[in-house]
């Protein structure tokens, strides 16, 4: 692996920092090796421990202070590395090094992450999902803190802790768990309406990725792009995955939460672990800062997008993740992002949700990480040197050599000299003037437009789920009036969403208050966003019984494996399989059906066999299996008699995604079935 691209350089750096000699003897802390690690030293077989015991004393203390506090929001997430690789030269842009030359790889490092819920907590709740980006660029890191979603509850940094205090379990009980289904999180949308366009967004099923592969990314705020001759330009950032955007639906999500709660944590590490790289390209949506006022919103409202049909996003470069961490702890437990880690090229804009975080994110990392020199941290070191005159503090690991630690200085010859501003980082030059005011923006005043941009953008099926979502979590508000004043609220935004929410919860349909919305924005529509990679990565359950002829099983695992899906063979007893019905690849895994279910799978195909058909379609779980898939939206498939498996259950064979053709070959069956799977089917008849 080369040097030259720049892309391994962390990784020869965190080199350094690994520890792996298991076979040396055991030590303690001090390296004084230990005779024996499983007792106390204590005075006779059953008389008292003793304190001079010093290792059981390390042991035990050293375990004692393992934990660290979890980060405020953000708390649970998975991590990887990989590296950002720039399209072209972007110098009208930005004097940004890592953007600076087509082909230049930069290493990175990503933590994706629930906000609500506390580190041990379901993967698929209902949340927002982070998206941090840290690039360890030759001109030091730059962290891209974004999320999944291109909007955000607040306006200004000082609603924060309220809305988190809010969306946390509530204090007194600290119920429910990585959740806004409850009282305070609505109480604080009826009195907030600015949180009502994310509110969409995440009763939305961007809010229940199906893999973090699978979303999209934005940097939310409106940065600035900084040129060498000082041209500034506003920009959006975006990250668009290569697989396409794909989301679960709720009552799967709920399920999964329980089946496997670390499904999109799993998904990532196997994913990269099997050599399927997750792939994703930088975008950017700009902006001249002469057009800063053209928009009929502001630029520096993080509660406001604009729309991709109002300014197409130019594509930058690409990022690929590559290697899992070798330590959770060390790595993506230790990772601190902050939003002002930027390198020169890059600035901010006065959006006051940016400018609260660039105060925020260091504050955090200094109680989270116990001190100042968290950057030292091998994950968190940049690759640029590092050279100043900050001293000392908990935990330091540098021997700074000499006698000056001040500037200016004469003993130590001036040094280490300020770069300038030709080398170093320059803040943007903007003329301020104003008032010192407590105040919202008179443009930043409304909140409901966009909200009825999104409305209005989505499919009929993914405005069914946004009103099932509200229904949900209303529901289970225990105030009446919370229910009333939300549904009010979204009357402004639209009737149809208003009054179907109200029927859900038995309420009187309110008044139609409608606001003129903009035209619909497709690009935000899931329907828009599939992708072009069909079934890659996907992962298939073939469900098999003793007796699936392999005639009617392996070309459907062969055809599937040519289009880079996974399959798993699912059966109530996988010993009693033929070996030669296991696919053509011994090597597919077989699943004892008592350790997975439906929602874990994309898709579900059935083999024939006469016996085997038996079989399954006298099985209530075989059955539970296919029928929640049915309901889930996903493919189903049939070869030969396993269409009787598909009636057991109750499933219409001629439904939309279902191929259950007795008279098609296997090989046929294959190619409709794996068409069928690229996406979901939510225009189905109820089964029989
Ligand atoms: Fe954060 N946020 N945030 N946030 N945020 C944190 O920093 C904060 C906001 C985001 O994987 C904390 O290290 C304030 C928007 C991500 O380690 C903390 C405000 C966006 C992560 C913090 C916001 C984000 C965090 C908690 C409003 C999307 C996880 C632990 C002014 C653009 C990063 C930590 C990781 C984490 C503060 C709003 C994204 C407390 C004050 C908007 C992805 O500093």
């Amino acid at each position: 692996m080369g040097n030259d691209t720049g892309r391994d350089r962390k990784d020869e750096q965190l080199e350094a920092a690994r520890e792996a000699d298991p076979e040396g003897r055991l030590t303690t802390n001090q390296g004084v090796p230990v005779d024996d690690d499983d007792n106390t030293l204590r005075a006779g077989d059953r008389g008292p421990s003793l304190l001079e015991d010093f290792h059981f004393r390390e042991k035990i203390t050293h375990f004692d202070h393992e934990r660290i506090p979890e980060r405020v929001v953000h708390a649970r997430g998975a991590g990887a590395y990989g590296y950002f690789e720039a399209y072209a030269a972007y110098p009208e842009l930005t004097r940004a090094h890592f953007l600076a030359e087509g082909g230049r790889r930069t290493p990175v490092f990503v933590r994706f992450s629930t906000v609500a819920g506390s580190r041990g907590s379901a993967d698929t709740v209902r949340d927002v999902r982070g998206f941090a980006v840290k690039f360890y660029t030759d001109e030091g890191n730059f962290d891209l803190v974004g999320n999944n979603m291109p909007v955000f509850f607040i306006q200004d940094g000082a609603k924060f802790p309220d809305f988190v205090h809010a969306v946390k379990p509530e204090p007194h009980n600290e119920i429910p768990q990585a959740a806004s289904a409850h009282d305070t999180l609505w109480d604080f949308v009826r009195n907030q309406p600015e949180t009502t366009h994310m509110m969409l967004w995440a009763m939305s099923d961007r809010a229940l990725p199906r893999s973090y592969r699978t979303m999209q990314g934005f940097g939310v705020h409106t940065f600035r792009f900084v040129a060498a001759d000082g041209t500034g330009t506003f920009v959006k950032f975006h990250w668009k995955p290569r697989l396409g955007v794909h989301s679960l639906v709720w009552d799967e999500a709920q399920r999964i939460a329980g089946l496997d709660p670390d499904f999109n944590r799993r998904d990532l590490w196997e994913a990269i672990e099997a050599g399927a790289y997750p792939e994703w390209e930088l975008g950017v949506q700009l902006v001249p800062e002469s057009r800063e006022h053209d928009f009929d919103f502001d630029l520096l409202d993080a509660t406001k997008l604009i729309p991709e049909e109002l300014v197409p996003v130019t594509p930058l470069g690409r990022m690929v993740l590559d290697r899992n961490p070798d330590n959770f702890f060390a790595e993506t437990e230790q990772v601190a992002f902050h939003t002002a880690h930027v390198v020169p090229g890059i600035d901010f804009s006065n959006d006051p949700l940016l400018q609260a975080r660039l105060f925020s994110y260091l504050d955090t990392q200094l109680i989270r990480l116990g001190g100042p020199n968290f950057t030292q941290l091998p994950v968190n070191r940049p690759l640029a040197d590092v050279r100043n005159n900050q001293r000392d503090g908990y935990h330091q690991t540098r021997i700074d050599v000499g006698q000056t630690a001040y500037s200016r200085n004469t003993l130590g010859f001036g040094c280490p000299a300020a770069a300038g501003p030709e080398d170093g980082y320059r803040h943007a030059q903007e003329r301020v003037d104003g008032e010192k005011v407590k105040r919202r923006s008179p443009s930043f005043a409304d909140h409901f437009s966009q909200a009825a941009l999104f409305w209005r953008s989505m499919a009929g099926w993914e405005r069914d789920h946004i009103v099932a979502a509200f229904t949900f979590e209303l529901g289970k508000c225990e105030t009446a009036e919370i229910r009333r004043d939300v549904v009010a609220q979204l009357a402004h935004v639209d009737a149809e969403l208003a009054g179907r929410v109200a029927d859900g919860l038995g309420l009187d349909r309110p008044a139609v208050l409608e606001t003129p919305a903009p035209e619909p924005s497709p690009s935000l529509s899931l329907d828009t966003l599939g992708g072009d990679l069909g079934i890659a990565t996907r992962k298939m359950a073939v469900l098999a019984a003793s007796g699936t002829e392999p005639a009617e099983l392996v070309p459907v695992v062969e055809a599937l494996y040519a289009r880079a899906a996974v399959c798993e063979i699912v059966a109530a007893d996988p010993a009693s399989l033929d070996p030669e019905a296991t696919g053509a690849d011994k090597d597919v895994v077989r699943r004892p059906l008592a350790t997975v279910d439906s929602p874990l799978y994309d898709a579900v195909v059935v083999p024939g066999g006469g016996d085997a058909v038996e079989r399954l379609a006298t099985d209530d779980d075989v059955l539970r299996f296919v029928a929640e898939a049915y309901r889930h939206g996903k493919a189903i498939g049939a070869v030969g008699l396993g269409a009787g498996v598909l009636s057991a259950a109750g499933v219409p064979d001629d439904a939309p995604g279902v191929v259950a053709d007795p008279g098609l070959t296997a090989e046929e069956v294959a190619a409709n079935f794996a068409d069928a799977a690229a996406s979901r089917h939510w225009d189905r008849p109820a089964r029989g």
